[in-house]
């Protein structure tokens, strides 16, 4: 069979176990399998015209002999950019559909050519776009996370992004759980907190964005995030792996949604997490979410409550920052966040990402306010290289927080 150029496939690299004589077959059973042909010979998988449509093996590493005669190998398939579509469903379906439950695989590298790359959304906004809307360029962003909203009515809500806000932080944002709107719709939440932000904006001189949570059946999600948009929203906030990746592309590609996507990776887990199946982390969270369209990442960082290893985190954020046709994302290391984590997360992921936190601004002994000033100190603190406990002598609430929690130098 004759090979097309290298940018014409899009290559997909597989780490199994199976027996090593048997390797070749698997190879080959892949990349037939998954494009042309079946599990048995089919006469007209060998027409000419469909040839050109066949994936290839491209390369076949042994990466570790196993005790019971097996071994653990790297296989990578080149799949022909002309069977995609530039939708995720596409994506994911021809590189690891049913392949996904053969066995112990699990897919750890994914490379798209820019061709087909472009055909892709990628975020509107970007970093630059996102620190543009806040005029903020010269450090890292702090988000902090609404907890407790359920419940609690539109007044009490209001009440409490107005204390976020008097903290400091750039971003606000709805906690991924919060779907009722029996006491506050995403409208009249966007439409209050506006007024709230403008405001806080009077007294601290701090502009702030909202990332409303993005809820309600799949085909109104449109119209709403527009709606929002229009509304006054700052940012949307998506459960995309609950929803899927082609939802958020779509949005991504529509101009009426004229303001940031945070991507939440609630679900991703059930993806990523298991060390022999499912898919990288890095992929999950990094190359398909920029691919997608998302402009914030919110990802587990290596030392909170729910972790992610600071290799694999290094590899996601490398994915969501890399020279190609889409703008950078800007990345949210989550989950458990306390000030005194902020010069590790500086030192491991660079000075371009949001700070998020939401226990590490409620659970303050002076409250969210109090705690949103904590943060402020350990951020500006962190990029001018002076040790935490120094910063905390002129900052009270700093000083408490770190009481509290510790703090982990650089
Ligand atoms: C990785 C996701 C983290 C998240 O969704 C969340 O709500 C974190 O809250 P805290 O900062 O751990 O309280």
């Amino acid at each position: 069979m004759r090979r097309l150029p290298n940018d014409a496939y899009v290559y997909a690299t597989y780490r199994l176990v199976d027996r090593e004589d048997k390797l070749k077959a698997r190879a080959d059973g892949i990349a037939v399998g998954l494009t042309v042909g079946s599990w048995t010979d089919l006469p007209a998988a060998k027409q000419a015209q469909v040839q050109k449509h066949c994936g290839v093996v491209e390369r076949m590493e042994t990466v570790e002999h196993l005790a019971d005669g097996q071994v653990v190998a790297d296989i990578t398939i080149g799949y022909p950019v002309i069977n995609f579509t530039p939708t995720f469903s596409a994506l994911l379906t021809t590189v690891f559909g049913k392949l996904s439950m053969d066995g112990i695989i699990k897919l750890i590298a994914l490379h798209i050519p820019d061709a087909l790359r472009q055909q892709f959304p990628g975020p509107k906004f970007g970093v630059q776009g996102v620190r543009d809307r806040l005029g903020v360029h010269d450090r890292p962003l702090l988000m902090s996370i609404f907890k407790s909203c359920i419940g609690n009515n539109l007044d009490e809500l209001t009440a409490h992004f107005t204390e976020q806000a008097l903290g400091g932080a750039d971003l606000i944002k709805d906690d991924e759980i919060f779907f009722t709107e029996a006491y506050a719709t995403p409208e009249e939440r966007v439409q209050a907190y506006a007024k709230a932000a403008e405001r806080t904006r009077q007294e601290t001189g701090k502009r702030v964005l909202y990332a409303v949570n993005l809820t309600g059946p799949v085909f109104e999600l449109r119209e709403r995030a527009r709606r929002l948009a229009s509304l006054g929203a700052g940012a949307l906030l998506l459960n995309v792996y609950a929803y899927g990746l082609d939802v958020l592309a779509d949005l991504a590609r529509d101009p009426e949604v004229t303001v940031p996507i945070m991507a939440h990776p609630a679900v991703s887990g059930a993806l990523y997490a298991a060390p022999h199946h499912g898919i990288s982390a890095d992929i999950v969270l990094g190359e398909l979410l920029r691919l997608a369209g998302a402009d914030i990442v919110i990802y587990p960082s290596p030392y909170g409550s729910v972790t992610l290893p600071r290799e694999e985190g290094e590899r996601l954020v490398a994915a969501l920052r890399r020279p190609g046709p889409h703008k950078p994302c800007l990345p949210a290391p989550s989950a458990g966040i306390h000030p005194g984590l902020v010069p590790v997360l500086l030192r491991d992921f660079g000075t371009d990402i949001i700070v998020n936190a939401g226990g590490g601004i409620h659970g303050h002994p002076g409250g969210a306010t109090a705690g949103g000033r904590a943060f402020c100190a350990a951020i500006d603190a962190a990029v001018r290289g002076i040790p935490l406990p120094q910063a905390a002598e002129n900052s009270p609430a700093l000083a408490q927080a770190l009481q509290k929690w510790g703090y982990r130098e650089a």
